[in-house]
C-alpha cells in the first residue's frame, strides 16, 4: 500500500534531527513524504547558538496552493514545530488536507531529561497538550509527559509510576499513548497504552544518550506503521534501529546519532 503522507517539523541545516532525519528514513522505507517545514534553523538547539527563520507567515500561502491543487495526505507525522501558533495551523492542515482515515502521529518534541529544549515555555507545552487531542498516536518521552500533565519528573521509577503517567496523559487524548525511552528493570523501550491496557516493548539499555534519537524513532515507527506493521512491531523495529544507530556513533560525535550507516546496511540487505 502506498500513500502520500505529510511530515511537519523544522529544518535544521546542521544536526541530525527533524526533517533531515525523517525524510531519508521515510523514503528508504518506501513512504512518499511531503513536507511542511515550520522553521529553518542554522543548526539544532543543542549547539551553543542558532539562527531561526520562522516559516509561520508562509504557511497560509502554502495551504492556498495545496487547496488549489487538491492535495490530500494519508497520514501526518508531527515533530518539533517551534512556535505555539503552529498548533492551530496544524489543526487547519488536518481539517483541510486529510484523506479519509488519515492517521495523525504526534511527537511533542519539546524536551528531554527533565528539561524543555531551548526557546520553549509553558505556553508552548499548553498548546501542545491541546493539540494532542487530535492525535491517533502520541510519542512523548517521560519529560514531555511530565510537562504536559504536571506529574513530577523522576530519573528512576517503577511500573506504578508509568501507569500513573499514562493515566494522566489519557486525560488529554483518546489516541494511543506510546511513551518512549521508558527505563525499567535495566531495560529501555516503550510503554504502549491503547484500549485501556498497557504493554511494554523493552530491550537492552545502552550507556549512551544521543540527541535526535527521538526523531529517528518517530520516523521509523511511522514508516513501519504506514507499511502495515502493528504498534508493538513498529516500536520494536524503531527501537532496534535507534539502538543500532547508537552503537554506530562514536563518543566524539556529540550532536546526533549516525543513522546513515544503519540505513545503508538495511538497503544493502534488500
Ligand atoms: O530532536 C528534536 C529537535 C528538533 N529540532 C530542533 C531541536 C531539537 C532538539 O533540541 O533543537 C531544532
Amino acid at each position: 500500500m502506498s500513500k502520500r503522507i505529510l511530515t511537519m517539523q523544522d529544518l535544521s541545516c546542521v544536526g541530525q534531527c527533524s526533517l533531515t532525519v525523517a525524510l531519508p528514513l521515510l523514503s528508504a522505507y518506501g513512504v512518499e513524504a511531503a513536507v511542511l517545514p515550520t522553521a529553518v534553523l542554522s543548526n539544532h538547539t543543542m549547539f551553543k547558538g542558532w539562527s531561526y527563520l520562522d516559516l509561520t507567515p508562509e504557511i497560509q500561502n502554502i495551504y492556498k496552493f495545496w487547496r488549489e491543487n487538491n492535495f490530500k495526505f494519508g497520514g501526518f507525522l508531527l515533530g518539533y514545530l517551534g512556535k505555539k501558533e503552529l498548533m492551530d495551523l496544524a489543526e487547519e492542515c488536518f481539517d483541510n488536507f486529510s484523506e479519509e482515515g488519515a492517521e495523525i502521529i504526534i511527537d511533542p518534541a519539546f524536551g528531554d531529561n527533565g528539561k524543555l529544549y531551548g526557546g520553549f515555555d509553558g505556553a508552548y507545552v499548553e498548546a501542545m497538550r491541546h493539540l494532542i487531542r487530535r492525535a491517533d498516536i502520541i510519542l512523548p518521552n517521560m519529560t514531555e509527559v511530565c510537562f504536559m500533565t504536571g506529574l513530577e519528573y523522576r530519573e528512576k521509577y517503577d511500573r506504578d509510576y508509568v501507569d500513573r503517567a499514562v493515566a494522566e496523559m489519557a486525560k488529554y487524548t483518546r489516541g494511543t499513548i506510546i511513551i518512549t525511552g521508558v527505563e525499567l528493570d535495566g531495560l529501555i523501550g516503550e510503554a504502549i497504552y491503547t484500549g485501556g491496557k498497557i504493554q511494554y516493548v523493552l530491550s537492552e539499555l545502552l550507556p549512551a544518550r544521543l540527541h535526535g534519537t527521538g526523531d529517528i524513532f518517530a520516523a521509523v515507527f511511522a514508516a513501519e506503521r504506514w507499511s502495515g506493521v502493528g504498534l508493538a512491531g513498529s516500536c520494536a523495529s524503531a527501537g532496534d534501529f535507534v539502538a543500532d544507530c547508537i552503537r554506530r556513533t562514536d563518543g566524539s560525535h556529540f550532536y546526533g546519532a549516525c543513522f546513515e550507516e544503519v540505513l545503508r546496511g538495511k538497503i544493502k540487505k534488500v
